[in-house]
């Protein structure tokens, strides 16, 4: 058999068999295989007809197609099943060969994965793709991350398959060592949770608090989708607000109000409760899934506490408008926290993240694209280094021109009994994060005084701690084991 193929894909459910066809289409040779092995015939016969892909019935029979060195992707469920073909890969590969796992792993998994298959002399890579199926097919955000002596093996592939920005820079490029490609992908999608259940409290605020109609608020979503807020979310979400069920009625009225979740978004959030980054508004949309999927309770709670009239009062132009100016704000926090865990990973792992780089990566092909990430790549063109997104001149303009209506939409909000989890969190951690002085001083001196925890003092240098014998009754041990 001759070694024609540039890469193999594993695993032909909807991201694979994309995946596959874009790669063809881009001028690569692609071998496919799967686990239940129909399925490759099934591909051949059908999606991939009259092109150049070829099946593999055995893993033996895909590997002896593959040109050197060898590059395996998996696109098979995460977890356990990667686990499972990386052990049959390296019964069949040799050193220098690479194999790429690109679903949704873990980035846990992937740091030691890729440490496990280095040991064995092969090369690693754990890559994010995003964009779902019509991105897999038409052009994906790819964000790779691994050993990096195997990116320039497969740069050419991924670059060529990636999405695009206006100026033809693929949505593709290298994210750092170990796990650093998944983490990106991670936080990616923790951002793509604040970002949808930011658009669901504007939409709830404009339904409850506006009384207005999904046709009318597919009007406003159409003038948002042209400014600062342009973005694939938003303009699903106007065209969602449009479609009509065989009735003739709003589809959007006639679907239940429980959300799932696939569990990226809680990893962003336990990775930021271990990493001490408040990422509080994607937290908050996680958890505002966990509330709307408490139908029965949240039923039975509506009878005990009937709401009152959710009516705003005054203009309800001027109300979108401030509506749409809370969502910005409350955007911009939330990109502001995002990456405040990225630094925060790559310092814990060492990991040298381009975070313009990342900013690009996301501008195209995936869930969370929108206008707005050309101005945070601007932010990072400007300062590399920059440590937190709302010092920007840009965002801190930004924001200072949505704070008062941003207040407005909150305090309206919380008066009539409208939930906006998202929008107050967002503005809490503003307040916060620009508070000089914090009651943290308390919170210290209920510490000391309970569990002799020790505090520092303002008349001080930083990192001299004191105990005080708060009650006159305790010793004058200070604690260093208990810890609350
Ligand atoms: P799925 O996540 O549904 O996985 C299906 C594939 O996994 C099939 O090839 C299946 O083989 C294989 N598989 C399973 Br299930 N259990 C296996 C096992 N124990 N051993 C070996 N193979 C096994 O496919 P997908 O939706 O295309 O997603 C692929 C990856 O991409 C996932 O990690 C997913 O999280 C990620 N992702 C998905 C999307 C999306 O929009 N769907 C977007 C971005 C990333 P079989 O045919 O023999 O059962």
């Amino acid at each position: 058999m001759e070694p024609r193929a540039d890469i193999a894909v594993i695993g032909l459910a909807v991201m694979g068999q994309n995946l596959i066809l874009n790669m063809n289409d881009h001028g690569f040779t692609v071998v496919a295989y799967n686990r239940t092995t129909s399925k490759v015939d099934d591909f051949l016969a059908n999606e991939a007809k009259g092109t150049n892909i070829l099946g593999a019935r055995s893993l033996a029979e895909m590997v002896a197609l593959l040109k050197k060195p060898r590059r395996v992707m998996l696109m098979v469920k995460a977890g356990k099943p990667v686990d499972e073909f990386i052990e049959q890969l390296l019964g069949v590969l040799e050193p220098g060969d690479i194999i790429i796992d690109g679903g949704n792993s873990l980035f846990e998994d992937t740091i030691r994965r890729t440490q496990y298959v280095e040991s064995k002399g092969l090369l690693y890579i754990g890559t994010g793709v995003s964009g779902g199926e019509e991105g897999a097919r038409r052009g994906p955000s790819i964000m790779p991350g691994g050993s990096p002596a195997a990116w320039p093996h497969v740069k050419p592939i991924f670059q060529a398959i990636a999405a695009k920005v206006a100026d033809g820079t693929p949505c593709c490029d290298w994210v750092g060592e170990g796990g650093a490609g998944h983490y990106v992908k991670m936080t990616h999608n923790g951002i793509e949770y604040g970002d949808m259940q930011l658009i669901c409290e504007a939409y709830h605020l404009m339904k409850d608090g506006l009384g207005m109609t999904p046709d009318e608020m597919h009007e406003v979503f159409k003038e948002w989708n042209t400014g600062e807020l342009d973005s694939y979310l938003i303009e699903i979400t106007r065209d969602i607000l449009a479609k009509k069920d065989d009735d003739g009625t709003p589809l959007v009225d006639k679907i239940l109000d429980t959300a799932g979740q696939k569990g990226t978004g809680k990893w962003t959030v336990i990775s930021s409760q271990e990493m001490g980054i408040p990422i509080t508004l994607i937290a908050e949309a996680v958890y505002s899934r966990c509330v709307s999927a408490l139908k029965d309770q949240r039923v039975k709670a509506a009878k005990a506490f009937k709401p009152g009239k959710t009516r705003f009062a005054g203009d309800r132009r001027e109300w979108v408008h401030a509506i749409r100016q809370a969502l910005y704000a409350s955007k911009i926090i939330s990109y502001t926290q995002g990456y405040m865990l990225m630094r925060a990973a790559a310092q814990q792992y060492s990991w040298h993240l381009n975070y313009g780089g990342i900013a690009l990566m996301w501008r195209g092909g995936c869930i969370i694209r929108s206008v707005f990430l050309g101005e945070i790549k601007n932010a990072f063109d400007r300062k590399p280094k920059l440590d937190n997104l709302l010092l920007d001149p840009f965002f801190k303009k930004a924001i200072k021109g949505c704070v008062r209506n941003w207040r407005k939409v909150v305090s309206m909000a919380v008066r009539k009994g409208i939930p906006v989890p998202a929008f107050s969190t967002a503005l809490a951690f503003f307040d916060g994060i620009r508070s000089e002085r914090l009651p943290a001083n308390l919170l210290q001196a209920q510490r000391d005084y309970f569990g002799a925890h020790t505090y520092e003092r303002v008349d001080k240098p930083r990192g001299e701690f004191f105990h005080t014998n708060w009650t006159g009754t305790g010793g004058r041990v200070a604690s260093s084991t208990y810890t609350v």
